[in-house]
């Protein structure tokens, strides 16, 4: 199939940078939001996301004449639909009693209705939000086929996954291998003729639900490991050994690899996917569902860390350093240093936060400190909670200098206790018992 004009719904993460490398491929492209502050930022030739190298990308698209925005999709060859899928926040499934994430789909299903009244036959519609499976077979070809068009017939349906790294997006999108789930083989082909425009990975063609499934597996697969990375970290501080020393020393073994422990898993990908798995077959994911409720109550464990080391936290002033949801980001959504920050809170402690890459966040009750040196002036204590390169090159003796606190308490192993000792902090780390 060949591809003049697409159109690619939702502008995020994915759908933006998706949008404007196909551009960049000659492809002429209409990006659409149902925010309009976002589409106007945009047609203006700037970002409302950071992500290394896109602004680049956005602006050079928008002076080409290849990319332009819009709230509403209009006629195309093809479709991709790259909206978010978190979860219900008020509603919950149960199952033997326990309770379980459901997936918010109602931006897969606006998408798709906003695509009926220009779907033509001859088309090809691709579904990119992570959904649980068979969302493609189940949900997205009975509303499209409202338009009296079959799917796979009339029209071509695919799942393709998106899968790259936030932080490396651009250059995983167009090198990673790509996963095209057709509705039928010839979809997928259709999928694959357009991905091949910018892909430079292998591009493999199964169906559908197989493609949903693979997506899945793999953040599932990713947070079951991490899990089992922290529940470490708890074994570890309990009978008083290093974690750290002991995953590195585990990891030499040439079939084991563990991951790192932290303050629990964020972002919107790894800490929600798993999720979809639970909420489609309760009964056959007992494993999954406890690596959740592990990674989810890692932030507890955090704060334990932090009773110990500082004793009773009612008014103890802690500067918390980093809220993004992983190291060199500037997302905060699902942030478990966020959730740290409200359990110290909670506990009655002052707690001034700093995040480099979003300094002027507005986080429900977290005050965020307008410069690092606010943040750790008067404090009693640093914590740090996320591993941002700028963190780990701090020199603790200027550190020193710029603070009350002689107390570092370090959650992602990103400081060399020795030389903040030597510069006379108290130390503690996570996961490394006393
Ligand atoms: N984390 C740990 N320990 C580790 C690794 C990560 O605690 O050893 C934490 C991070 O700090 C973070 C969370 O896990 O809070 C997730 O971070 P991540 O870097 O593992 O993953 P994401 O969510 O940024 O991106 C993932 C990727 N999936 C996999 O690596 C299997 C990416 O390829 C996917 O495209 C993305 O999810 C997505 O959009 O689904």
């Amino acid at each position: 199939m060949k591809f003049q004009k697409i159109c690619v719904i939702g502008l995020g993460y994915i759908g933006l940078p998706t949008a404007s490398t196909f551009a960049l491929h000659g492809v002429e492209v209409l990006g659409v939001d149902t925010n309009p502050g976002i589409i106007e930022t945009l047609n203006k030739g700037e970002i409302h996301i950071h992500e290394p190298g896109l602004r680049d990308a956005v602006s050079k698209a928008v002076e080409s004449g290849k990319f332009k925005a819009s709230t509403q999709p209009k006629e195309a060859d093809a479709f991709i639909i790259a909206v978010p899928t978190p979860f219900q926040e008020n509603r919950f499934g149960e199952y033997n009693g326990i309770q379980y994430k459901l997936a918010d789909m109602r931006a897969v299903i606006s998408a798709a209705e906003s695509i009926l009244p220009v779907l033509k036959e001859g088309n090809l519609v691709i579904l990119e939000s992570t959904s649980p499976p068979r969302t493609t077979f189940d949900l997205l070809a009975p509303i499209l086929e409202k338009s009296s068009l079959k799917a796979g017939t009339d029209f071509h349906l695919c799942y393709s996954p998106e899968r790259v790294l936030p932080g490396q997006i651009l250059r995983e999108l167009t090198e990673n291998a790509r996963v095209i789930g057709g509705m039928t083989p010839e979809s997928a082909q259709a999928g694959a003729d357009l991905y091949s425009i910018f892909v430079k990975g292998q591009i493999i063609q199964t169906d559908a639900t197989t493609a949903e499934m693979v997506k899945l597996m793999e953040n599932t697969y990713r947070d079951v490991n991490i899990a089992i990375a922290n529940e470490f970290s708890r074994l570890a501080d309990k009978f008083g050994v290093n974690v750290w020393e002991a995953i590195s020393i585990a990891n030499l073994h040439p079939r084991v690899k563990i991951l790192s422990p932290g303050p629990g898993v964020g972002g919107h990908c790894i800490s929600v996917d798993p999720w979809f798995f639970v909420e489609t077959a309760p009964e056959l994911t007992p494993l999954i569902y406890h690596s959740r409720q592990v990674n989810d109550s890692q932030p507890h464990f955090v704060v334990e860390t932090v009773r110990r080391t500082l004793g009773e936290l009612q008014g103890k002033r802690i500067a918390a350093l980093g809220l993004a949801y992983k190291p060199d980001v500037d997302d905060l959504r699902e942030s478990p240093a966020s959730e740290v920050v409200h359990l110290l809170q909670k506990s009655g402690a002052q707690v001034k936060a700093w995040e480099p890459f979003k300094p002027d966040a507005n986080l429900n009750g977290i005050a965020i400190s307008p410069t690092f040196e606010d943040a750790i002036k008067d404090a009693d204590a640093l914590l740090l909670l996320v591993k941002h390169t700028e963190f780990m090159k701090f020199d603790p003796v200027e550190i020193a200098q710029s603070t009350t606190a002689r107390i570092a308490i370090d959650t992602v192993n990103g400081w060399n206790a020795s030389q903040w000792r030597s510069a006379g902090f108290q130390t503690a780390k996570l996961g490394v018992g006393k």
